[in-house]
């Protein structure tokens, strides 16, 4: 842990002891460094009689950081508030007789390692479901891997990842042969003439990152947003698509389309560097723009003007997020995305690449180390032999011992409803607020012998648990997560922990050794846990065998793939070969696809959902700073005056939405920057605010991705006196 020097600074009146913290922000995926000063005033002995409490301020400063370049946003300047929130939960808690009881950390693993037990004795093992997340450090994050495939030996693993990163990793990882969310350092960004920000609020979502665009908007760039609704990433557009929800991979058609008749594709790139291209020429030469116009929504015209500045500008990149990816054709909507990068040859240049625009603090490594249901720690596949003999060496186990591959997220909530899995151990989410169709997701958990969840808050999720186990937040524990860029950085300890909160670490190794299977995991630290990350990674697509922590403390974070720890890492990658094994990166043929539901008479608009700046995520930690919770208190749903005026609902007053799934209370806030046919509301609020009560639980059928960006709703004022009167 990182040394800290209260300093005493005495008066007459009060003293003060100050606490330094040097740290990063816990939230997304930029990882901007923060310094945050914490002030206790003791009021003096005469005061003190009369019981006041200390009087304790906050002082933070952005750090100066390669990524933010010393900014921080209203989210990071804020989120101390929860972690020093009363709120926190600091002891075990047990569920008796529907109240939860604080218990000691022993009596909880022993009550963990009995239920578990039990139930694989009579189910067994794959009865037994783990659930992880993004925001796990890397550390954590690979040993809930090792932990599911050593200790409990099941094969249902899986993390809230698969709904955020899944589509872009796998469109990545099939069309370069690697998925590592951005191709270039962010210094590129300035150096391209022309970029592509589609399905993506980075103004809201990365909003240090904005800077990097106004910066190349100075210097010339010609920017096209593509998004259904204007946001305040689409303010920087010189163009604006605003197509309907769910129709990207076809809008991308109609962009090569261009291409093609222009004769914009820079076909020596294409010859030397890809594979595939024929088959896309026959295919896109055959789409009418027309048609492409009717489906997307967009002018045949914007169309048309967006593809010839991408394709004639002399550099240019593409940046994907959720809006594009949050779909049940995710994964070939990237694809699609991918060829438009490779047809114009965009790509291992300065100023030219992709970005999928990772969403968690560790999006980036949870994604690497195997909490995902089909792999093993480096990016390897746990159905792959090779990949599995060399895991298990490191691990100590014989191969045939690891289990096979699970299912993805939602699947594995299915499989709870159905009685097939009876205990579920989370840690890092809230999956009764994140997972699509969430009243199946609810009742699923009601349903289930055992819950533990290990947390910091009494979340939605936490609630029907049977086990709580509180966890220690950013400021206290130590370890590494990636960043967009792919650069692994080092986050210290700031201060203790509070109460008996614990290390997500420590818990998996004290939980192993209460089923009997501490033998491996016996780490003193956080950095021997690394270590051994570093051996399991060796050789496998996500390389860390390069980067120590000695060496994380002296650079400022070391990209990945880093073999060799004299090797930089790559900041900027496919500068002569991608990563298939011959070098080439692959081109596919993508169909105009539709969203998996589609409005009628009963459900006559669509929805799509997405983020605010002040809240993250669930909103379990963003509710809990009065910063940030006073900025948007509750939900709502954005829709277009004339919207409103069909459904009768008025401006400010509340409205029922209603899908096939559920329904949901929501104010109305009305306004002309959205789609007539789209209605949008956000993710950060359960209950009766969870928009996961309507969202369609439809997947992606190769990364396995729900649908969230698009369903069909229908909507009526909740009372009388909501309506709009005409
Ligand atoms: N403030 C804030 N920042 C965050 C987060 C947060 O919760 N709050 N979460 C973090 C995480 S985990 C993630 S994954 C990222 C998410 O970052 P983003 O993906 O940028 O965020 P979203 O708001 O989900 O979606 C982006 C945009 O997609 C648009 N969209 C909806 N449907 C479509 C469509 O069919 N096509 C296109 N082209 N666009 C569409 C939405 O209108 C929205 O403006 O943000 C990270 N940063
Ligand atoms: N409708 C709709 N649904 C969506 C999305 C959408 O755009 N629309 N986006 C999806 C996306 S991209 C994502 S990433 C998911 C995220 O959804 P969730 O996985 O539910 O994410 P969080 O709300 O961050 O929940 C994290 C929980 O872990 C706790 N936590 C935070 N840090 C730690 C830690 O270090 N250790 C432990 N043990 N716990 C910790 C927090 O207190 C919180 O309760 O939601 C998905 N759901
Ligand atoms: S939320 Fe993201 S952009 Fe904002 S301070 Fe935190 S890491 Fe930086
Ligand atoms: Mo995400």
């Amino acid at each position: 842990m990182k040394e800290y020097t209260p300093v005493n600074q005495q008066s007459c009146e009060a003293s003060a002891t100050t606490l330094v913290m040097e740290t990063q922000c816990p939230f997304c995926s930029v990882q901007c460094k923060m310094k945050l000063t914490e002030t206790v005033v003791e009021a003096s002995a005469a005061i003190q009689s009369s019981a006041a409490a200390p009087d304790i301020q906050y002082d933070v400063e952005p750090r100066m950081n390669k990524a933010s370049e010393g900014r921080l946003c209203v989210k990071g300047m804020n989120a101390y508030q929860h972690a020093v929130s009363d709120d926190r939960i600091v002891y075990p808690l047990a569920k008796r007789n529907g109240q939860f009881d604080p218990i000691t950390w022993e009596e909880a693993n022993t009550i963990i390692a009995e239920r578990f037990q039990s139930i694989a004795g009579r189910y067994g093992r794959d009865a037994v479901g783990l659930y992880g997340g993004g925001s796990l450090t890397n550390e954590s994050a690979y040993l809930l891997g090792k932990f599911a495939r050593v200790a409990l030996r099941t094969k249902y693993i899986d993390y809230n990842g698969r709904f955020c990163m899944s589509a872009a990793a796998s469109a990545g990882n099939k069309t370069f042969g690697i998925d590592r969310g951005l191709t270039n350092p962010l210094s590129d960004i300035p150096l391209a003439k022309c970029i592509v920000l589609a399905g993506t609020n980075i103004a809201d979502c990365q909003p240090t990152l904005t800077p990097y665009f106004t910066k190349a908007k100075e210097n010339g760039s010609f920017i096209i947003v593509i998004d259904p609704r204007e946001t305040g990433t689409s303010k920087l557009a010189d163009l604006h698509l605003k197509v309907k929800p769910g129709m990207d991979a076809a809008l991308v058609n109609g962009m090569l389309r261009t291409l093609l008749d222009e004769g914009l594709v820079d076909e020596s790139f294409v010859r030397a560097r890809t594979r595939g291209y024929e088959a896309l020429r026959a295919h896109i030469g055959a789409q009418s723009l027309e048609e492409i116009a009717l489906l997307t929504g967009v002018p045949a015209d914007s169309i048309r003007r967006a593809a010839i500045a991408f394709g004639r500008a002399e550099t240019g990149m593409v940046f994907t997020a959720r809006g594009v990816e949050q779909q049940t054709d995710g994964y070939m909507a990237v694809r699609n995305f991918l060829n438009l990068v490779l047809l114009t040859g965009k790509i291992g240049k300065p100023g030219c690449g992709y970005g999928a625009v990772t969403g968690q603090g560790n999006g980036q490594g949870g994604r690497e180390h195997g909490q995902k249901a089909d792999q093993l720690p480096g990016y390897r596949l746990i159905e792959n032999e090779e990949h599995r003999r060399y895991i298990a060496g490191v691990w100590g186990v014989d191969p045939s011992e690891l289990p096979g591959k699970g299912v993805s997220a939602y699947e594995m909530m299915e499989k709870v409803y159905d009685g097939e899995i009876k205990a579920l151990f989370v840690m890092g989410s809230n999956p009764v607020v994140s997972n699509p169709n969430a009243n199946l997701v609810e009742a699923a958990i009601e349903r289930l012998e055992f819950l533990v969840v290990a947390d910091m808050f009494m979340s939605e999720t936490a609630r029907s648990a049977d086990l709580i186990l509180p966890v220690t937040s950013y400021l206290e524990n130590a370890g590494t997560l990636t960043n967009l860029e792919g650069r692994v950085l080092l986050r210290d300890a700031s201060r203790p922990a509070p109460g008996e909160a614990r290390h997500d670490w420590r818990i998996l190794c004290d939980i192993a050794d209460s089923v009997g299977r501490g033998g491996y995991f016996p780490y003193a630290n956080v950095e021997q846990i690394f270590e051994e990350l570093r051996l399991a990674s060796r050789g496998g697509i996500a390389d860390y065998y390069g980067i120590t922590y000695d060496r994380l403390r002296r650079e400022e974070g070391v990209y990945w793939p880093c073999p060799s720890t004299d090797g930089q890492g790559d900041g900027r990658m496919f500068a002569s070969s991608f990563a298939h094994s011959d070098g080439l990166a692959e081109i596919v043929v993508v169909d105009n696809h539709f969203p998996d539901e589609r409005t009628d008479e009963e459900y006559p608009i669509y929805l799509t959902t997405g983020r605010v700046l002040s809240h993250y995520l669930t909103g379990v930690q963003t509710r809990r700073s009065h910063t940030l919770a006073s900025r948007d208190i509750e939900s709502f749903v954005e829709l277009h005056p004339n919207a409103a005026r069909r459904f009768g609902v008025a401006d400010g007053r509340l409205a029922v939405l209603t899908s096939r799934r559920g329904e949901i209370v929501v104010r109305c806030r009305i306004t002309r920057t959205i789609r007539e046919d789209t209605v949008f509301v956000p993710m950060h609020w359960g209950d009766v605010q969870n928009v996961n009560k309507i969202t369609n639980q439809a997947l992606d059928p190769t990364c396995r991705m729900p649908g969230f960006k698009v369903c069909a709703v229908n909507i009526r004022p909740l009372l009388a006196e909501d309506a709009q009167f005409a």
